[in-house]
This record gives C-alpha cells, sequence and structure tokens, in this order.
C-alpha cells in the first residue's frame, strides 16, 4: 500500500449509536480521481488504505471503529455520499453508521428535521432526522433466503439457523443456549467465530456467492420494553454494541417469512449492550423494505494528525 510522506491532517467527528462508534471524515482527505463510488472506493483500496487503518487500528482507534467518508454527491438532491469501512475493510450497507452521519450532519448544521438522501455504494439510502434526534432509513430489499440450515460448531454442537440478507448476510441463530449480555461477551464471541469458520467450511454463504461474514445471536431481551436481544459478530472479529441496523433488517426479514411480525408493526430489538433499535417493514414483492430507527450522539470533534514520523501512524492490529 503506498503510504504518504508528508504530515496530513484529518476532520473527524466521532458519534456513537447505541453504543457502536461511526468515525466520519469530513474534510483533509486527499481528493479521489474516481466518478462513481466504486471507483472511488476501488482507488481507496489501492492508494490511500492507509486512511482506513490510521482512523481504525490502534493507537486512535479500536477494533469495533467503524469510519464513514463523505464525499460530494453525484445527485444534487443528496446531502453527502458515504464510504463506510471498518478494521477490516469496506462495507456494503452499515445501518449504525448511517445514523451516526445522519447526526453529525445535524451537528454540523448541515440538515434540519425532514427527510435527506445519502448516496452509499448499496444505492440511495433516503433517512429521516425526527425532532427528538431520533433518524429513520428504509433500508435496502432485505430477505430470508435460507431457514433452518443446520451446522455442527466444535464447541457448541449442533445449531441451526437462518440465512438472511438485510444490507449485509446474517445467519441468525436463536438456539445457541448462551445469555445475551455483557457478563458472557468470550462465550458469545467464541460462538460467533466457530458459526463463522463452520460455515466457511462446509461453503455455507448468502446468494450468489455472497459471503455470511455477520453472525447474528437471538435471544429473550433483557429490557422489559424489548421483542428480543441480539449479540452480532462482524467480519473483523468485533461485536456490534448496537442492535445492528442489517442485522435487524435480516431478523425483520425472517420474522416476515415466517408470519410473526405484520408489515407496519414494530419490532424492539436490543442489543448486547443495551441499547435499542425500533424496526418496522413493508413488503415488496418476495422480499420486504425495512425501516429502523435509532439515535446516535456525536462525542468528539477531532483534527487527527498523520505523521509519517510515528512508525505506529498508519495504525496496527493484534
Ligand atoms: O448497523 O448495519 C449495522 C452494522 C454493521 C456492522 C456494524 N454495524
Amino acid at each position: 500500500m503506498p503510504l504518504p510522506t508528508d504530515r496530513i491532517e484529518l476532520n473527524v467527528i466521532d458519534s456513537h449509536t447505541g453504543g457502536e462508534p461511526t468515525r466520519t471524515i469530513i474534510g483533509g482527505a486527499p481528493a479521489l480521481t474516481g466518478e462513481t463510488i466504486a471507483e472511488q472506493i476501488a482507488e481507496l483500496e489501492a492508494d490511500h488504505d492507509w486512511i482506513r487503518t490510521a482512523l481504525t487500528h490502534e493507537p486512535r482507534g479500536y477494533e469495533a471503529m467503524v469510519g464513514a467518508l463523505l464525499l460530494h454527491p453525484d445527485n444534487s438532491d443528496a446531502v453527502a455520499r458515504v464510504v463506510f469501512f471498518n478494521n477490516v475493510g469496506y462495507l456494503g450497507m452499515c445501518g449504525h453508521g448511517t445514523i451516526g452521519v445522519a447526526a453529525t450532519l445535524a451537528y454540523l448544521g448541515n440538515i434540519s428535521p425532514g427527510e435527506h438522501l445519502l448516496e452509499t455504494i448499496v444505492g440511495d439510502v433516503i433517512f429521516t432526522l425526527h425532532e427528538d434526534n431520533r433518524v429513520s432509513f428504509a433500508n435496502v430489499l432485505s430477505y430470508r433466503y435460507r431457514q433452518s440450515v443446520a451446522i455442527d460448531t466444535p464447541s457448541f454442537g449442533k445449531l441451526t439457523g437462518d440465512i438472511a440478507f438485510g444490507g449485509n448476510w446474517f445467519y441468525l441463530c436463536n438456539d445457541h443456549g448462551l445469555e445475551i449480555s455483557m457478563n458472557n461477551l468470550e462465550q458469545l464471541r467464541l460462538c460467533g467465530r466457530e458459526i463463522r469458520q463452520t460455515l466457511d467450511a462446509a461453503g455455507i454463504g448468502g446468494a450468489e456467492g455472497g459471503i455470511i461474514d455477520h453472525i447474528e445471536l437471538v435471544g429473550p431481551p433483557n429490557r422489559e420494553d424489548a421483542d428480543a436481544v441480539n449479540y452480532v459478530y462482524c467480519p473483523g472479529g468485533e461485536y456490534d454494541r448496537s442492535p445492528c441496523g442489517t442485522g435487524t433488517s435480516a431478523k425483520l426479514a425472517c420474522l416476515a417469512a415466517a408470519g410473526k411480525l405484520a408489515p407496519g408493526d414494530t419490532w424492539r430489538q436490543e442489543s448486547v449492550t443495551g441499547s435499542l433499535f425500533e424496526g418496522t417493514y413493508q413488503p415488496s414483492g418476495d422480499k420486504i423494505v425495512p425501516r429502523i430507527m435509532g439515535e446516535a450522539f456525536v462525542t468528539a470533534e477531532t483534527k487527527v494528525v498523520i505523521d509519517p514520523i510515528d512508525p505506529l501512524t498508519f495504525g496496527f492490529r493484534h
């Protein structure tokens, strides 16, 4: 990866959505020559991947950090174009990140309550900033692809789960037998990792070769106002601190396919940290359009200094 030799300063705003961080770059990034968002992501990956590693890896970031690079939109009706990334690469859709970016744009005074359009790699996403600071967005078409897929894991034995798409591919498992709480993170992580490895080893994936890189363990809620609690194991080995926007969409798709939630009814999804998203859906053919609602708060406004004299300036992982 080519690395810059001059000192660079990036202006970033940090936020969290139900505990899950979003670090939004609002200035200082090198200009990209690509026109489409796909070309721009390819360019970031090939020539400027140090932005991702410097912001999400230690010492500035940590394994759960998700970054968002704001770019000029193509469509003049859009408020921004956004590229999401994490500790291991560039993301498709990111629900908590969409809410975090919306809160950041509101903090900057760039948007007021109402509907707004964001350009993303998976298409245009329309979000609503509500008067009470909450943000809702219509996610990409979501669907259950396979039901009750059996696997055999080394430590947790035989498990079953549905495979569903909610902007990322998920394996949703209910029969893991684990308590989903912050007291049980080690077991939850181990279970998530083993399911991921078992699916990969067995060649079990999503439609059209989609890689199932998110594992969602679901259980009875800890909160009285929630319908279920989840632990979402993410591609880089970390867990989502929020209820996961794409994971909640995948859950809605499974509920809809099983006839367990009617269109327009609200599903309250609790995260392992105790935060909450609300989800509803409308059918669209044999798929659904999920609508996810959550809240994000700005935590810092920072100038990130990337100075090549620092041997760890581009970040490190363990
Ligand atoms: O909210 O969709 C989401 C998400 C995916 C990974 C982390 N958060």
